[in-house]
């Protein structure tokens, strides 16, 4: 197995102090590895290679730039098997899921900003008579790119590619708990002639090395995903420095299921919507509010399919629910199922650890549990559980499932599922949250806005958005 190391100036190194850090396979709950235990001075040392190498890759011509992140692109096509494997080992999530959905969009992420960039112009305004301004957008200088462990290479490469794309410089920090894709992709790097310093990647926890990253006085925009916990602390340490900041956060997202629906796409969908990724994605619908005269024949559909999933070992082709990331986000996740019965809920299925035989018997495995009987505003449904636990609650009229959707502190996405055109654009009106699907979940079209409100996080990501937030606009105004 691989011995993680850092990425600095275009080579790997220990880290400095020559500290380590055990990795985990949390389907196995055991060690597989080691990954540096990083600290400021290797920080340090990836911000100057990042700083030296930016005046370079910031004049290279578009097109070459554009060229090294394909070539990027499309080693990691090349190496979909290897690096499905090794985030899957890494992360708990079904190989099936890895290979299909995490691998490809990194490819794709990559793919996407290498081509925006190509198409980007500067705007100008002619002042009648008087004089005409141009607006240019250059590249803001090294920025800061700390990602979570729940969709590893697919986030990772979601705030790189943009980017790299706009001419930055960078210094990143994968999560702890999962850095093994980041390393493998930085050794693609090298083999598609990435020019040294312009990707440098640290390894180490979050109070170190991120803290250091988000407080280097040279990195001037910082892009994070990750828990609102720690956007907050990110959002305190940076704003005296005047960075310009990106912070996707976490979500509590509401599922609106309207008595007009197409029954069988609203449960299949909340299935996945629900429990993919072990119900650790930012955009999981983990409040299902449903409409009271369809509300017993969906729990009762819901339910009896959440019991046909399969929990198991991540690399068996028919496992739906693979382990939890780690022991402590296991033990998370089994508490607030123990909290949710202490507040009155009634757990309809799931609700337990899953001790399976074998590779996996020491595992982090938690059934899907789908939980009924609790009000909006107790704990359970105020706060992100981040795991296979949904509630279920009915509404009675459209302003009362608007309401409940939008009592949460956090605003991340919504879905909603009815066949009334009127109502679809009436509720997505006025749902406080960044991302609305209606009959549709986690369908993605890169050029969108990403992004959420309230607690989940400030800025957007994808689209142009990413690529003005990792530039600086310059007016020049011209008197004629
Ligand atoms: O994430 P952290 P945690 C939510 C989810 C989860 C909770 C806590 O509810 O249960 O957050 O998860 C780095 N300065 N989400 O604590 O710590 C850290 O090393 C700079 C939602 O594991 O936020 C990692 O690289 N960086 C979310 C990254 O931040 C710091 C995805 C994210 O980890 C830092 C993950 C610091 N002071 C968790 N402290 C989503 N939005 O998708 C930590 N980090």
């Amino acid at each position: 197995m691989d011995q993680i190391l850092n990425y600095i100036d275009g080579k790997h190194f220990e880290p400095v102090a020559g500290k380590y850090l055990e990795n985990i396979n949390p389907a196995e709950g055991k060690t597989y590895g080691m990954l540096p235990d990083s600290d400021a001075e290797d920080v340090k040392l990836a911000v100057k290679a990042a700083s030296a190498a930016f005046a370079s890759w910031s004049a290279m011509p578009l097109s070459k730039r554009s060229a090294i992140l394909l070539a990027i692109a499309d080693l990691i096509d090349r190496d979909l098997d290897k690096l499905a494997l090794a985030e899957s080992m890494d992360q708990g999530k079904p190989l099936k899921l890895a290979k299909a959905v995490d691998i490809p969009r990194a490819s794709a992420n990559m793919r996407f900003y290498a081509t925006a960039s190509m198409h980007t112009s500067s705007e100008s305004h002619f002042m009648e008579g008087e004089a005409i301004n141009y607006t240019t957008r250059t590249a803001i200088g090294v920025a800061g790119c700390i990602s979570p462990w729940n969709l590893p290479l697919y986030l990772f490469t979601w705030k790189i590619a943009p980017a790299l794309a706009a001419g930055c410089t960078v210094v990143a920090k994968p999560s702890e708990l999962t850095p093994m894709t980041a390393y493998l992709f930085s050794k693609l790097c090298i083999e598609a002639g990435l020019p040294a310093g312009v990707l440098n990647i640290v390894h180490g926890l979050g109070g170190k090395v991120g803290q250091a990253i988000v407080e280097h006085p040279e990195v001037r925009a910082i892009s994070f995903t990750g828990g609102t916990v720690t956007g907050k602390t990110i959002a305190a340490t940076a704003a005296p420095m005047f960075k310009k900041l990106s912070l996707e956060l976490g979500g509590k997202n509401p599922n609106l299921i309207f008595a007009d629906c197409d029954f069988e796409q609203a449960v299949s969908t909340s299935i996945n919507s629900s429990f993919s990724n072990q119900g650790e994605i930012c955009l999981c619908g983990s409040r299902i509010l449903v409409e009271r005269s369809l509300y017993q024949k969906f729990v009762d559909e819901f339910v009896k399919r959440t019991k046909e999933l399969t929990v198991g070992d991540p690399l068996d082709e028919k496992t739906r629910v693979g382990a939890l990331v780690s022991e402590g986000h296991m033990n998370k996740v089994l508490s607030y199922i123990d909290l949710a019965k202490k507040e009155g809920g009634k757990i309809l299925c799931g609700g337990k650890r899953v001790v399976l035989s074998g590779r996996c018997a020491t595992g982090y495995f938690v059934e899907p549990t789908v939980v009924v009987g609790l009000d909006q505003s107790c704990r359970t449904n105020q706060e992100e559980i981040f795991g296979p636990v949904v509630t279920i609650m009915p509404f009675d009229t459209e302003e009362e499932a608007i309401s409940y959707a939008n009592s949460n502190a956090y605003g991340l996405s919504a879905t909603l599922w009815t066949e009334n055109l009127k109502r679809a654009h009436r509720v997505a009106h006025q749902i406080k949250s960044g991302i609305i699907w209606v009959n549709c979940w986690l369908l993605r079209d890169l050029r969108t806005p990403f992004g959420g409100m309230k607690q989940s996080g400030i800025g957007r990501e994808g689209g142009w958005e990413a690529l003005r937030f990792f530039t600086e606009a310059k007016n020049v105004c011209i008197k004629l």
